[in-house]
């Protein structure tokens, strides 16, 4: 259970990687309950990180940014660009997952530096903690895990299902459901998920498909995000491409 109106229990997010306001724009109008734009892996500079944020704004869509490291320049510039949040990589420590909620915050609780330019044009409340979500893909991550769940602000907790895999020696194909492996890498994301839960941390996961998305609900995720949009465009074109040679 959770109490933050972005990370609602069975919340679905989509994932964004394409550097393209109207991609956002679409992706906003298809109902998501939040969206992230994708800093790390996608293909997203900063310039098109506005009006993403712009065009999701406009089909009231709330949005994430997930920062490509832990610099807190990259946090403080996604919230003055809106973001109602921010998903930090890459986080082995309770110190780092400190860092990043103190990033979020302005002082005296946090270091953020002041200037919330866009949420100012929204009458949002400037001095508005923004959300710190620290990803869980290491194998430090989850050795340290109930001191990271216990840092005071954090907003959520996030799986990284492909990197968890790699770092503990599975296949990509364990977060299948029959895959290789698929029981105990089953046991490594529920040990996570409870930990969370049990320290009332919502939970979210990636999610390569819907398939994907069941599975890991089921192993105690309380919120998912869904393939980024470029992965599920191939596919759909692929899959029509084939559909109209037949
Ligand atoms: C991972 O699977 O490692 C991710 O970071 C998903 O975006
Ligand atoms: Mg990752």
């Amino acid at each position: 259970m959770t109490s933050d109106s972005l990370f609602t229990d069975g919340a679905v997010g989509g994932w964004l990687q394409l550097p393209s306001p109207a991609v956002a724009e679409i992706a906003g109008s298809v109902g998501f309950d939040l969206v992230c734009v994708d800093t790390q892996h996608g293909l997203i500079g900063d310039d098109t990180v506005l009006g993403m944020l712009q065009a999701l704004s406009a089909t009231g869509t709330r949005s994430l940014v997930r920062v490509p490291g832990h610099g807190g320049e990259a946090i403080g510039r996604a919230l003055d660009r809106g973001a109602d949040g921010v998903i930090v990589p890459l986080v082995d420590t309770a110190e780092q997952a400190a860092a990043a909620v103190a990033a979020c915050r302005y002082p005296p609780e946090g270091v953020r530096s002041f200037g919330p330019v866009r949420p100012s044009w929204h009458g949002r409340d400037p001095l508005a903690p923004g959300r710190a979500v620290v990803m869980v893909e290491t194998v430090a991550a989850v050795a340290n895990l109930a001191d990271i769940v216990a840092v005071e602000g954090l907003a959520a907790v996030f799986i990284g299902p492909s990197d968890l895999a790699l770092a503990h020696g599975f296949a990509l194909a364990a977060q299948d459901e029959d895959g290789p492996d698929a029981d105990r890498y089953a046991e490594l994301v529920s040990g996570i998920t409870a930990q969370c839960t049990a320290a009332g941390v919502p939970v979210g996961i990636y999610c390569d498909s819907p398939a994907h998305a069941r599975r890991f609900r089921s192993l105690g995720a309380t919120f998912t995000f869904l393939a980024a949009e470029q992965a599920l465009l191939r596919a759909t074109l692929a899959e029509k491409l084939a559909d109209a040679r037949a």
